[in-house]
């Protein structure tokens, strides 16, 4: 009886339990390696294994990098946000201070109108060297003016020109002795300095006050060589220190040449500790004296007092260039106003 050959199925189990009890059979028989290519193999290892960190730290550098580049980018948006704050403050601050202003305007306004109520209820009221005029007072002089509730103003000691041109003047600065300095600060020039019966100016809060009715300014000057001259303008007023005590005049009259104040009109008053002049000098500084510097003078009526001899030679004198010039400091000088509607 002939063998019954093996079925396909016996054979694959065979070959199974072979491969599974010797699995090295099917595997490619190992080469012998030498110890140069064991050592080159495990320097590879150590090569791969240093690349691996190597990328690593790459990656985590990019990390840091990445985020350092966020911080900076929020701490600039912080930076410019607080900037942009601080530009909202600062014109809001802007706003406040014009509004403030304008408030103290009409405060002005008003105890103007309630002083001139008072005026024309009361036979005794005392304005200025004008009131006195109209009450009769005649000779120039010295007066004391009275302290006026309405218009917060202390007592005041004045120099009443009751001659020139009809009188009733209130002098607010004279230059004729040469004996008192007109380089002061802001508060000395705010509040007034010097001599009433020699030189001195009035102070810009009391011309400030005096010129909240409509008024006339007057300015008369003379030089070394007795030659008189005057000019006047319609409609002067000085601001309130919130303003910085700014010029405004209206229009020239007069025999002086030219008008050398013209060029000062609308310009804030300046000292050598307040340089509110149209100029990157210190115009104060360079003239030496207080006004209403622009960049810097067509004239300086509050400038050194120069002597015969030296009067011609400095720029920082006593100067209206639109009569000797700009190094021509003048003998004498008196600054006077009286109200618009003053009738002699
Ligand atoms: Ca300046």
């Amino acid at each position: 009886m002939l063998k019954k050959p093996l079925s396909a199925v016996t054979w694959l189990c065979i070959f199974i339990m072979a491969f599974v009890s010797h699995p090295a059979w099917l595997q490619k028989p190992s080469k012998r390696k030498t110890p140069a290519q064991l050592k080159a193999a495990n320097c590879c290892e150590e090569v791969k294994e240093l690349k691996a960190q190597v990328a690593n730290l790459s990656s985590l550098l990019s990390e840091l990098n990445k985020k350092q580049e966020r911080d900076w980018v929020s701490v600039v948006m912080q930076v410019m946000e607080l900037e942009s704050n601080s530009k909202r403050m600062e014109s809001r601050l802007t706003d406040a201070e014009s509004k403030y202003s304008e408030m103290n305007n009409q405060i002005d306004i008003m105890q103007l109108q309630a002083a001139q109520t008072v005026t024309q209820t009361s036979a005794d009221a005392i304005y200025d060297c004008s009131s006195l005029y109209q009450k009769n007072y005649r000779i120039s002089g010295v007066y004391k003016l009275p302290p006026d509730d309405f218009l917060g103003s202390p007592e005041l000691e004045v120099f009443c020109d009751m001659e020139t041109s009809g009188g009733g003047w209130t002098i607010i600065q004279r230059r004729k002795s040469g004996l008192v300095s007109f380089y002061r600060d802001w508060k000395q020039y705010k509040q007034g300095f010097g001599s009433i019966r020699g030189d001195f100016w009035l102070g810009n809060e009391h011309i400030h006050r005096l010129s909240r009715q409509p008024t006339r300014l007057r300015v008369e000057m003379e030089d070394w060589e007795g030659n008189l001259r005057y000019a006047e303008y319609s409609h002067f007023v000085l601001g309130n220190e919130l303003n910085s005590y700014r010029l405004f005049l209206g229009n020239y009259t007069g025999n002086v040449g030219n008008d050398a104040l013209q060029y000062h009109n609308n310009t804030a008053f300046s000292t050598k500790d307040k340089d509110n002049d149209n100029c990157l000098d210190k115009c104060a500084q360079l003239r030496k004296g207080g006004y209403w510097y622009n960049c810097c003078t067509d004239s300086n009526l509050n400038g050194v007092y120069y002597r015969l001899g030296e009067h011609n030679k400095h720029l920082d004198g006593i100067t209206w260039y639109g009569w000797h010039g700009s190094t021509y400091s003048l003998k004498q000088v008196e600054m006077k106003i009286r109200p618009e509607d003053f009738k002699p």
